[in-house]
């Protein structure tokens, strides 16, 4: 609080022009937020970390990015601060996301930032969390499949593992880790909802800014109906634990959907969604804001590591009941989604 904060502002690669808070440092500038946490990004240089399981015996650099006249990267591609200025920015949304709609400072909750590095490795397809460094990490991608990994959503998906990880801590791997990375969907889609940024707008995908041409979709995943993807399940099922956790996540993002929006086709921000149930039920939505009071409720109160979906049917319905009461619409609306899902 007593470190002076200096308002400028970067040129991104997905987001236009943003805002920065950042920190003087003697004539110039560091790319530094004193207003959240501390949170800092740093250049990998293109390296690696060296890691055994959790353990990493090398990291790569997160060397601060720093500006002669607070006036951020170019926007272009082959400008290495530019991707500087979308994790910042990315990280500032999230950090916004929590503590204006759950009153959550950091992704710990104790008022302190992370940092995050890009430029990580040579053509990385792919950007983490990890807990180990309370940090974030981009790749650059391969230009062809991927470009640099630093949209509002990927960098909400990755930063809610780091929340999810201090509250529920769900195990990263069957139903509990279809819910862990449907945790990271749902919030990465909302923190790009909430930054309302009309170069990178709120929408139901994720990644979309991300993929190019040769990945052959037009985003990540899909929580409208996830089977889009090709992998991810849109319904519960006794195997559904047996999936990656990236697809058998899908069934919680279809209830994330369901419960915002409710089913069939809509469009929604110009885009187009057609959200089918799994039991021929009609569901209507209860919006977005909703869903996010609803999830984070239970994620922070009532789930635990080894919560499975009918536990995060019973946690969520904790938290409407806590929220709106049980004989609140609000409250029927969830119980609907998760039977519209096959989890009932
Ligand atoms: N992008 C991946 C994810 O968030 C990376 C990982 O940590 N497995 O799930
Ligand atoms: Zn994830
Ligand atoms: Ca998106």
């Amino acid at each position: 609080d007593t470190v002076e904060s200096a308002s400028g502002d970067g040129k991104s690669l997905y987001g236009g022009t943003v805002p920065l808070e950042t920190t003087p440092s003697g004539s110039s500038y560091r790319l530094e937020d004193p207003t959240r946490g501390g949170t800092y990004t740093g250049d990998a240089e293109n390296r690696t970390d060296l890691c055994l399981l959790t353990v990493c015996l090398v990291r790569a650099p997160a060397t601060p990015f720093t500006d002669a006249d607070n006036h951020w990267g170019t926007g272009a591609a082959d400008d290495r601060a530019s991707a500087a200025v979308d994790a910042q920015y990315g990280t500032d949304a999230t950090w916004d996301y929590y503590e204006d709609v759950h009153g959550r400072r950091g992704i710990a909750g104790d008022g302190k930032g992370s940092y995050n590095r890009v430029h990580y490795g040579t053509r990385y397809n792919n950007a983490f969390w990890d807990d180990g460094c309370f940090c974030m990490t981009y790749g650059d991608g391969d230009g062809s499949a991927f470009g640099p990994l630093v949209s509002l959503d990927v960098a909400g998906h990755e930063m809610s593992h780091g929340v999810t990880s201090k509250t529920a801590a769900l195990t990263y791997s069957g139903e509990p880790g279809g819910l862990n990375e449907a945790t990271s969907d749902i919030f990465g889609a909302l923190v790009e909802w909430h930054a309302d940024n009309s170069a990178d707008p709120g929408d139901y995908l994720i990644g979309e800014k991300v993929v190019r041409d040769g990945f052959g979709r037009n985003a990540l995943r899909y929580l409208d109906r996830p089977s889009r993807d090709g992998s991810s399940a849109d319904c519960w099922s006794t195997s559904l634990g047996d999936l990656d956790v990236h697809y058998s996540s899908g069934v919680a993002n279809h209830f994330a959907y369901l419960l915002a929006e409710g089913s069939g086709a809509r469009t929604v921000g110009g885009v187009a969604y057609d959200s089918p149930t799994c039991d021929g039920s009609t569901v209507s939505g209860i919006g977005r804001d909703k869903l996010g009071d609803i999830w984070y409720r239970a994620l922070t109160v009532y789930m635990t590591s080894s919560t499975d979906y009918a536990g995060a049917r019973a946690a969520t319905l904790s938290a409407a009941g806590d929220l709106y009461g049980t004989g609140s619409t609000e409250y029927a609306a969830v119980g609907a989604a998760w039977s519209a899902v096959s989890v009932g």
